[in-house]
């Protein structure tokens, strides 16, 4: 909810008046303050004073997660170190990881963002809530952690791996509301079903999101719990969860407009889509003083809906993700993309560039398994050889993915020879 002074929702007009305040401030912080951008912006002749509204930011250049990779880990900072309090980070597209630092300001902003989301979603001072996303470089469990102890919350910081406590806990503490991602929901009903123990949860809400889900999950999730789910939407390079979340009437993601400027685009043109149309999500920070990032490519397909909702919020909403336009998948929370995969491979020398991910669910948790074509002289190697070498190959994508694969090593020519486009994933989860 966005107040204006009179503690009333803001009307569009107002709430426009204050993206273009922000916008004018923030280009011009960033021109003094992020080599990155003043080059940008030098390289087509614009001036701090040439942005005067927000209907001026069409002016400005995108950015997108090759940047910050280009520039890591620190390059896009706008303040000294001495100022920054966080770091997070996620999956880069090779390689490094894309990095991102908070100051105090900033953790205020995203706690503050969390909880209007969490507030959406009906949780209030008096819930006991599990945050079973992980904590860690993913920002997923130190910021819902965050939101939830500002409301007020009783926060349990359970994390992610270890479900038969959570399923312990949830029963004994009273919990009544859980913020995790909506695979691992399912994994945990799945749990309560087996050990009978569903009619005897406190559990009233939920509060989703880290991966794309189906209208058919929400509904599934609801049933199966007697429970209320929200879709809560965010990304690292942005802030992390609390960018937009869904109120009770389920007819979109209200978006914190005030801090994060909402663009849908053509990708294949780059410019804007008519409203309602689908397109890629690209975002402005209006006010993160960190690493502030002016036309964020968020590669996610969504539409966006300015019209008032019926709960009588007036923030844009962005309706449930269409996918992504490009190749990154969500494995166990994880960000992981093909190249990452591909990177990985050439340290091992055993190993032929051919290679196919096979991504399932099971359980309603996510396997990924990498069959990796080995040199002929290896392949014929006694099977004592193989397994080492499996062991090998293994660790090295443990090591680079932040995340454990099966590996199955197969007769040289056997997988697929694509003549266009190569192949490298075959995603089986079945988004029902
Ligand atoms: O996933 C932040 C987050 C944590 C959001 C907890 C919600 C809850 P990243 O690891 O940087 O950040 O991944 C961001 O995840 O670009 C989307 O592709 C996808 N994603 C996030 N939320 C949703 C959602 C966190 N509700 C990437 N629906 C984004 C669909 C989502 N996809």
């Amino acid at each position: 909810m966005i107040w204006n002074e009179t503690k009333e929702c803001m009307s569009r007009d107002e709430l426009t008046a204050m993206q273009s305040a922000r916008l004018v401030k923030l280009v011009d912080y960033v021109y003094h303050n992020v080599e990155f951008y003043r080059k940008k912006m030098q390289a087509v002749g614009l001036l701090p004073g040439d942005i005067k509204d927000i209907n001026d930011i069409c002016k400005l250049p995108f950015t997108t997660k090759d940047d910050l990779r280009d520039n890591y880990p620190f390059g896009l900072f706008a303040v000294p170190n001495s100022q920054i309090v966080r770091v997070h980070a996620s999956s880069g597209t090779t390689g490094k990881a894309t990095v991102v630092g908070y100051t105090r300001y900033d953790l205020d902003v995203w706690a503050e963002c969390v909880a209007r989301c969490l507030t959406m979603a009906g949780v209030s001072k008096d819930d006991i809530i599990q945050v079973a996303y992980g904590y860690g470089l993913f920002t997923g469990g130190l910021g819902a952690h965050s939101g939830a102890e500002k409301i007020g919350a009783t926060v349990v910081p359970m994390s992610t791996g270890n479900s038969k406590k959570l399923t312990t806990m949830m029963l004994d503490f009273g919990v009544t509301a859980i913020a995790c991602t909506p695979s691992y929901l399912l994994h945990i009903a799945e749990l309560l079903e087996n050990e009978g123990v569903v009619d005897q949860i406190k559990l009233k809400t939920a509060i989703c999101g880290a991966e794309p889900w189906t209208e058919k999950m929400h509904r599934d999730i609801e049933s199966r719990l007697n429970i209320h789910a929200h879709d809560i939407y965010g990304l690292s390079e942005i802030m992390g969860p609390g960018v937009a979340c869904d109120c009770r009437f389920h007819k979109g993601l209200h978006v914190c407009e005030d801090h994060f400027y909402p663009e849908i685009i053509n990708s294949a043109t780059m410019t804007p889509q008519t409203v309602g149309e689908t397109g890629e999500l690209v975002f402005t920070t209006l006010t993160k003083q960190g690493i502030p990032l002016i036309r964020y490519r968020t590669k996610d397909l969504t539409s966006i809906d300015y019209a008032k909702c019926e709960c009588g919020r007036t923030s844009a909403r962005i309706s449930r993700f269409k996918g992504r336009v490009d190749d990154m998948l969500i494995i166990r929370g994880v960000n992981v993309f093909p190249s990452q995969v591909e990177a990985a491979l050439t340290e091992v020398p055993e190993v032929t560039p051919h290679y196919m991910m096979i991504v399932d669910r099971v359980n309603n948790l996510d396997t990924l398994e990498i069959q990796v074509e080995v040199d002929n002289k290896y392949f014929t190697d006694e099977i004592r050889g193989l397994e080492a070498l499996t062991k090998k190959i293994g660790h090295t994508i443990t090591q680079a993915l932040g995340l454990s694969a099966k590996i199955k090593i197969v007769e040289p020519q056997t997988l697929v020879r694509s003549e266009g486009k190569a192949v490298h994933v075959i995603d089986k989860r079945k988004l029902y």
